[in-house]
C-alpha cells in the first residue's frame, strides 16, 4: 500500500436530523446550528458541507445582498470554531419551482429559477472559502420517461453546467450521481454518465464527481470500483461514505453498518489512490436510526469515523504478500477466505 497519509473528516448539518420520514414526524427535538457547529471539534471534525439553504435559511426570501451579507457572518463564525466549508451545493429539490425538475424542467422560467440560484450557491462557496460547487441533481429525471425528452435534458444539463462554469474562472462542479430517489430514473445515475457529460462542457477540467457509496450501490455498483475509475481521471473532489443494504429507499447507514467488506475495499481504493492528499474530505452523508434518543445523537457520526479509521489499519495490515502470491497462482477460493479472516481479526 502506499505512503501514510492523513484523512480530515466532514459532516452536514443535515446529517444531525432528527428521524423525520414519509411515515411519521421528528423524534428527537432539533438543536441549533451552533450546537451542530461546536460539536464537530469535539467528534474530530474538521469541515461542514453546506447547502445554500444551511449557509442561509429561508434563502429566497432575502435579496442577493442580504444572502452575501448572512454568507459573511457565517464564514467568521466557522473561522471562529476552526472549522472550513467543504463544499456549498444548492438545495434546488425543496422549492415549488423545481416540481418537475430544475435545470430539465420542461418550463424556461423555472429553469431560469435553478440556474440563478446555482450562481448565487457559487457566490456564498466564495465567501465561505471553497471553491466546490455540489450538485446532487435530485430532480433531474422523470418520474414517467416520456415527460421530457432524455436528449434534450442533457443539453439542457451541459447549458446549465456552462452557466455556472461562466459565472465563476475558479469554481469547480463536483456531480454526485444516485440513479433514482426521489425520481424514479435519473438523468446522471453513475459516475461515468458524470464524467462523460463533464466533455461536452465549456471547460471539462472543472467538471467532476463526488462518490456516495449508497448511490453506486442503488445503481447496482460497487463503490470502491467507482472510485477507482474517477481517480484515475483525478477527479474525485469529495466522498460522501455511508452504507445501503440492497435496493431500497437511501438509507445513509452509518459506514460499514450493511457490508464491512465493501467498506473495508472503499478504504483500500482510497488509501490505494491516494485520496486527501489534495485537499479532499472524506465526509459522512450519514443518519442516525429513527430509534437513537437524543442522548446517542453523535453516535452515528463518531461510529463512522471510527469504523473508517479501523479499516484503514485494516488496509495497511492487509497481507499483501501472501495476497499476491494467491492471485499468482489463481486461488481466488483461498484469497477470499484470506479477507474474511483478516477483516475477522483471526489471522
Ligand atoms: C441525497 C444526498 C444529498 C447530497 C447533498 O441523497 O446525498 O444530501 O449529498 O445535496
Ligand atoms: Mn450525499
Amino acid at each position: 500500500m502506499p505512503k501514510k497519509q492523513q484523512y480530515r473528516f466532514c459532516v452536514g448539518p443535515w446529517n444531525f436530523s432528527t428521524g423525520q420520514d414519509p411515515y411519521g414526524p421528528a423524534v428527537r427535538r432539533d438543536e441549533s446550528f451552533d450546537w451542530k457547529l461546536a460539536q464537530l471539534k469535539t467528534l474530530g471534525f474538521d469541515a461542514m458541507m453546506f447547502h445554500d439553504d444551511d449557509a442561509v435559511p429561508d434563502i429566497d426570501s432575502k435579496s442577493p445582498a442580504q444572502v452575501l451579507r448572512e454568507a459573511k457572518e457565517l464564514k467568521k463564525r466557522l473561522d471562529g470554531e476552526g472549522i472550513v466549508a467543504e463544499m456549498v451545493a444548492p438545495r434546488l429539490w425543496f422549492a415549488p419551482q423545481t416540481v418537475d425538475g430544475g435545470y430539465t424542467s420542461n418550463d424556461p422560467k423555472h429553469r431560469r429559477y435553478a440556474i440563478d440560484r446555482s450562481r448565487q450557491s457559487i457566490d456564498i462557496a466564495n465567501v465561505l472559502g471553497t471553491d466546490v460547487l455540489v450538485l446532487w441533481l435530485a430532480r433531474e429525471g422523470t418520474y414517467m420517461r416520456e415527460a421530457k425528452s432524455g436528449a434534450r435534458s442533457v443539453e439542457l444539463l451541459v447549458e446549465a453546467f456552462d452557466a455556472m462554469l461562466k459565472h465563476d474562472k475558479k469554481i469547480r462542479l463536483a456531480i454526485e450521481p444516485k440513479p433514482n430517489e426521489p425520481m424514479d430514473h435519473a438523468y446522471l445515475p453513475t459516475i461515468g454518465h458524470a464524467l462523460a457529460i463533464a466533455q461536452k462542457t465549456r471547460d471539462p477540467k472543472r467538471v467532476g464527481c463526488v462518490i456516495e457509496s449508497a448511490h453506486a450501490i442503488l445503481a447496482g455498483l460497487d463503490p470502491a470500483d467507482e472510485i477507482d475509475f474517477v481517480m484515475s481521471f483525478g477527479k474525485l473532489w469529495s466522498l460522501h461514505l455511508n452504507d445501503q443494504n440492497g435496493l431500497k429507499f437511501d438509507q445513509d447507514k452509518p459506514f460499514g453498518s450493511a457490508n464491512l467488506r465493501v467498506a473495508f475495499n472503499q478504504v483500500r481504493a482510497l488509501e490505494r489512490n491516494g485520496y486527501g492528499k489534495n485537499g479532499e474530505f472524506v465526509c459522512f452523508d450519514v443518519h442516525p436510526f429513527r430509534t437513537t434518543t437524543e442522548d446517542r445523537w453523535l453516535q452515528h457520526l463518531d461510529n463512522s469515523r471510527r469504523t473508517f479509521d479501523h479499516l484503514v489499519e485494516k488496509a495497511k495490515s492487509y497481507p499483501e504478500k501472501e495476497a499476491a502470491k494467491l492471485i499468482a497462482d489463481r486461488n481466488y477460493q483461498d484469497l477470499d477466505q484470506l479477507v474474511i479472516e483478516h477483516l475477522l481479526g483471526v489471522r
